[in-house]
Parts: structure tokens; sequence; C-alpha cells
């Protein structure tokens, strides 16, 4: 079922607004398009990276090995962007749903840090994390709290460095695979926010969390292929839809008196 709203016109079933304020264990998927109202620009849709850059050079570790300077001087960019980004209101409303619920899990495939951020704990970072280099002959880490200087930078062991980040072709880490199966899995409710869902094995985890008897509701700019399979897909920007969402859902009263005319129907 999907609507197509902005969130001034959002109207929620209420089968699915009493099963997510029943619901004890909720986690949600996000993706590049949570952060889009911060200003870090997505990969897929209008103007994204991967129309301007190949993913083969910039986001591959044959890509790395062939040309490592290439790589990091997208990355140092990225870093550049992000450390101007703030968190958005989706991010800031993920982090009080965590407070509401008694287990909530943040699956992101976000590289940006801002989920952190914005004050959210329960965060499984499925493609890593930006902020941390990883040394390419023993997988040291090394976090980073501003751009990278040198580029290619170099361990102390004499090694190059490599963003902490998970390629194309290469395995999530069984770690983060495990916790975001099991989030998934047990899930009675999962939020699906600013993904086109084409990237496995993450664009699986809503499966999972169906397959589970959960339900699964989707926030995006336009439609996806998890589209048809969400049990609710409410297409609009996450920073305005996500926080009257959870206005609707978790504070009914407070929600009518903010929204007078609608109190008064
Ligand atoms: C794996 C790096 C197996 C970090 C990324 C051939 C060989 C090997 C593997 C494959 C293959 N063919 C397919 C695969 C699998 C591959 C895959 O899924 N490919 C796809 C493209 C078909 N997956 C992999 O390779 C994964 N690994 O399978 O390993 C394996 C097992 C054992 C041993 C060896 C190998 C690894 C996947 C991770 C790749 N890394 N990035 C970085 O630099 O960021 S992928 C990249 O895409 C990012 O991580 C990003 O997060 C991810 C998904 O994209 P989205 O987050 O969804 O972002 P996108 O721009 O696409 O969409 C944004 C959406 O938001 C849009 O719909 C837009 O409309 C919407 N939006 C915009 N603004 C807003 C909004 N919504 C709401 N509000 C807004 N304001």
């Amino acid at each position: 079922m999907s609507c197509v709203c902005g969130a001034d016109s959002l109207e929620i079933p209420e089968d699915i607004l009493l099963s997510i304020r029943k619901a004890k264990r909720v986690s949600v998927l996000t993706g590049a398009g949570i952060s889009a109202e911060s200003g870090v620009p997505t990969f897929r849709g209008a103007g994204g990276i991967w129309e301007k850059y190949d993913f083969r050079k910039l986001a591959t570790p044959e890509g790395f090995r062939d040309d490592p300077k290439l790589a990091w001087e997208w990355y140092r960019l990225r870093q550049i962007e992000i450390q101007k980004a703030k968190p958005n209101p989706a991010h800031e409303t993920i982090a009080d749903m965590e407070r509401h619920f008694e287990h909530f899990a943040v699956l992101t495939q976000n590289i940006d840090g801002l989920h952190k951020r914005a004050g959210s704990r329960n965060i499984v970072e499925l493609h890593g994390n930006i902020w941390r280099m990883r040394c390419t002959r023993d997988g040291t880490t090394i976090d980073l709290d501003s751009p990278v200087g040198d580029i290619p930078p170099f361990c102390h062991c004499g090694s190059i460095l490599r963003p902490d980040v998970v390629w194309f072709g290469e395995p999530l880490s069984n770690e983060a695979m495990d916790a975001a199966s099991k989030a998934a899995s047990e899930s009675e409710v999962m939020f699906v926010v600013g993904t086109s869902a084409v990237v496995y094995p993450a664009a699986a985890l809503p499966i999972l969390t169906k397959n589970s008897g959960g339900l699964v509701i989707e926030i995006n700019l336009e439609e996806t292929d998890l589209s048809s399979y969400a049990d609710l897909s409410i297409l609009g920007p996450a920073g305005e839809v996500l926080p009257v969402l959870w206005r609707k859902t978790a504070f009914p009263e407070r929600f009518m008196t903010e929204h007078p005319i609608i109190a008064n129907r």
C-alpha cells in the first residue's frame, strides 16, 4: 500500500498506527536518502554520485588497488562535505524513537556517522564508517576526527591505509550481518528510510522482517523495488515525513492539539 503525500497530508492506516504503538522490537534501515536533507549527496536518483563518478574506480577493491590516490581523493572530498553536514529531523526522530521502544536498532548503509551525532546508540554500520581507516596489511583501524591529510595515508607499519568501508564485491563483516539479520528477523516493525533498495545484502533485510511476520514501512522520495512489498510506502522527504509520522504515532493527543484544524474535525 502506498501513498504519495507530503508530511502535512499524511494519513496512516489505524491498524498500522496501532501495530507501531504496541511494538516492542523495532528497527530502521537507512540509506543515503536520509542524509540528503543534511546536504550529503545520494548515489542514485537525480544528481546521484554514480552519475558523475565510476563506482568501479572508487568503491571497489580493484579500483583502490589500481589507483589508491584517486579513491582517497574522492573519500577526502566526501569527508569534507560530511564534516559540514548536520543531522536533520529524520536522524533526530530516529534517535527519539530509540528512547521509546524496548528494543530498537538502526541498520544503516551510510558511512557518514550522522545517526550517532543525532544521538542514536544501537547502530549497525553495514558499510563501515568514513571516519575510520584500516591497514591493508593487518587490519588495524585508525579513527579520524577530520578529513585525511596526506593521500594516500600510510600505516606506521609502512603499509597503505584504506577507508574502513565495504566496497562492491566485498563481504559485509560477520558481526554487522549477524546483528542486522537478528534485528530484522525479530522486528515487529521495520522502517525503511531513504534507500533505493538495490544494494544487497542490505536490501534483503526488510524481507527478513516480512518473512518473520513483521510490518515494513517505507519512506522514500520515489518508488523502489520495495514499495509494492511494503505494508505502507510513503513518498516524501524523510526530514519532513518521519517527524510527523512519529508524532502521530507516539503522541496522538499532542499531535491533535498541535494541529487544531484536525482536532476540530
Ligand atoms: C557483497 C561503500 C558478496 C561505502 C557501497 C557482482 C560482484 C559482487 C557482488 C555483486 C555483484 N553484483 C551484485 C552484487 C552485490 C552487490 C550489489 O548489491 N550490487 C547492486 C548495485 C546490484 N553488493 C555488494 O557487492 C556487497 N557485497 O555482495 O559481497 C561477497 C560475499 C563473500 C565474499 C565476497 C563477496 C557490498 C555492498 C556495499 C557496497 N558499498 N558503498 C561508501 O562509499 O558509501 S554501496 C552504496 O550504495 C552505499 O553504501 C549506499 O548506502 C548503498 C545503497 O545506496 P542507498 O543508500 O540506497 O542510496 P541511493 O542513492 O541508491 O538511494 C537513495 C534513495 O533515497 C533514493 O531512492 C532517493 O529517491 C531517496 N531520497 C533522496 N532524498 C531523499 C530520499 N528519500 C527520503 N528523503 C529524502 N530527502
